[in-house]
C-alpha cells in the first residue's frame, strides 16, 4: 500500500486524503520522520521537507497537486478529473489559483488574529488578495454546482480544504474578509454542493475539526512567530 506522510492539519495533505477517498484508494499513514518535516530524518526521504509525501515502491513523491495527478493516473476510475480537456483545465486552474493566489494569503494573515494586536494597514493588501481570488474562482468555475461539472474532482478537493480552513481560522475573525460561500453567489452554490455530496461533507468536517484542534493547540506560536 502507498503510505502518506503528513499531519491532516495541513490543507495540502487534506487534499490528497479526500481525492484518494472520492477515488476508494487505501492510504497508509505512517508518522513524519522525526516527527515534523523539518527534522533532518524526513529530510533524508524528502529534501523539500514539506508535507504531503507519498512513498510508492520506496519513491517518495512529493508536491499534493502532483500526487493527486499521480493517483489520477495510476487509478483512473473512478474519475478525479472531468473528461473533456478544456473542463480537466478548468478543474486544475481551481487548483491552480487555491495554490498561487489563495494560500500565499494565509500565513501573513496569522499574526493580525487578534483584532487587538492587529495591524489593519498589513491586512488589507491580503483582503484585496483573497477577494480577487474570490471573484477569479467563480468567473472560471464551470457552471457547476461543482466547480466544473456535477461530480466533485480534483479541484474540489484541492480549494474544498483550504476553503474549509478559511472558514474556521480567517473569516470569522476579520471583518474585511467575508466569506464568499454564504449568500447567493457562485461560490455558495458550490459550497453548498460539497455539502450535499456525503463523501464531501465527511471529509471536509473531518478537516474542519482537525484544523479547530491545531488552532487550539498553536493559536499563540502561531501568533508570535508567523
Ligand atoms: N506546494 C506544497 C506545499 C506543502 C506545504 O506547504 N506543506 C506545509 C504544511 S501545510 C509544510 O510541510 N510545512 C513544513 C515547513 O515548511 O517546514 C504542496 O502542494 O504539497
Amino acid at each position: 500500500m502507498m503510505q502518506l506522510y503528513g499531519d491532516p492539519a495541513s490543507p495540502y495533505v487534506s487534499r490528497v486524503i479526500m481525492f484518494a477517498r472520492l477515488k476508494g484508494i487505501p492510504l497508509g499513514r505512517p508518522p513524519v520522520p522525526g516527527d515534523n518535516p523539518r527534522s533532518d530524518a524526513y529530510h533524508q526521504i524528502n529534501p523539500i521537507g514539506k508535507v504531503p509525501g507519498l512513498m510508492v515502491d520506496g519513491r517518495m513523491l512529493p508536491e499534493s497537486g502532483v500526487i493527486c495527478e499521480y493517483l489520477e493516473d495510476v487509478f483512473p476510475e473512478p474519475a478525479g478529473l472531468p473528461a473533456a480537456p478544456l473542463d480537466r483545465a478548468t478543474s486544475r486552474l481551481i487548483a491552480r489559483i487555491t495554490d498561487l493566489y489563495i494560500s500565499p494569503q494565509f500565513q501573513p494573515l496569522l499574526p493580525h488574529l487578534d483584532p487587538a494586536r492587529r495591524d489593519s494597514a498589513a491586512v488589507a493588501p491580503l483582503a484585496a488578495e483573497l477577494d480577487k481570488a474570490f471573484l477569479s474562482l467563480a468567473y472560471f468555475m464551470g457552471p457547476g454546482p461543482f466547480c466544473v461539472a456535477e461530480e466533485p474532482t480534483l479541484g474540489d478537493c484541492t480549494l474544498g480544504p483550504y476553503m474549509q480552513l478559511l472558514k474556521n481560522v480567517i473569516f470569522p475573525v476579520f471583518e474585511s474578509i467575508p466569506d464568499p460561500t454564504v449568500g447567493e453567489g457562485r461560490l455558495a452554490q458550490w459550497w453548498q454542493a460539497l455539502q450535499g455530496h456525503a463523501l464531501c461533507r465527511e471529509a471536509l468536517d473531518a478537516y474542519g475539526n482537525v484544523v479547530d484542534v491545531f488552532m487550539a493547540a498553536n493559536r499563540e506560536r502561531l501568533h508570535e512567530h508567523s
